[in-house]
C-alpha cells in the first residue's frame, strides 16, 4: 500500500449534467481525502499539456476542443493506492466497455464524452496536479482543521 496523490477531472459533459456531486460522493466514501477542488474553463495550451500523451492521435483536436467546450471541475485526491483504485472506479475508457458500477459504466455512452478523468500513473498525477493547481498548498483538509476541532463546531 502506498499513500498517493491523483487528478480527477469532471470533464464538460459530467458538469452540464449536474455529476459534480455524485463523483465527490463515491470518492468520499470511498474513504479518500479531498485536498484541492476548483470549477474552471481552462484555455487550449493547459489542455493541450494535459493530453500532450495523445498529441500525435487524429483525434487530440476534437479532446482538445471538447474539454476547453465549458468548464471542467478539477479535483485532487489523496489516499492508499488512490491512482489505480480511481482508475477502476472510473472505468474503461470506452463507456460501452465500462462495467455497471463504475462511474463510466452508470453515468456515459460516448468515448468522446466519458464524463470524468483520472490520472494513470505517478508521473502523470504529479504533472496533472501542477498544470491545474500548481503547488498544492493544502496538504489535506486534517492539516488546517483536525478532526477534534471540526467535533467541537
Ligand atoms: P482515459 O481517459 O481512460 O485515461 P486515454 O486513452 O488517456 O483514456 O484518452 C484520453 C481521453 O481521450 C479519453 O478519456 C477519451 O475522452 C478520449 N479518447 C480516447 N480515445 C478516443 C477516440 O478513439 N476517439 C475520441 N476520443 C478518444
Amino acid at each position: 500500500m502506498s499513500l498517493q496523490r491523483t487528478f480527477i477531472m469532471v470533464k464538460p459533459d459530467g458538469v452540464k449534467r449536474g455529476l459534480i456531486g455524485e463523483i465527490i460522493k463515491r470518492f468520499e466514501q470511498k474513504g479518500f481525502t479531498l485536498l484541492n477542488a476548483e470549477l474552471m474553463t481552462i484555455d487550449r495550451s493547459k489542455a493541450e499539456y494535459h493530453y500532450m500523451e495523445h498529441q500525435e492521435k487524429p483525434f487530440f483536436g476534437e479532446l482538445v476542443d471538447f474539454i476547453t467546450s465549458g468548464p471542467v471541475f478539477a479535483m485532487a485526491w489523496e489516499g492508499e493506492n488512490v491512482i489505480e483504485v480511481s482508475r477502476l472506479m472510473i472505468g474503461k475508457t470506452d463507456p460501452s466497455e465500462a462495467m455497471p458500477g463504475t462511474i463510466r459504466g452508470d453515468f456515459a455512452a460516448a468515448k468522446e464524452e466519458n464524463v470524468i478523468h483520472g490520472s494513470d500513473s505517478l508521473l502523470s498525477a504529479e504533472r496533472e496536479i501542477e498544470n491545474f493547481f500548481g503547488l498544492l498548498k493544502r496538504r489535506s483538509l486534517e492539516d488546517d482543521f483536525p478532526f477534534e476541532d471540526r467535533k467541537s463546531v
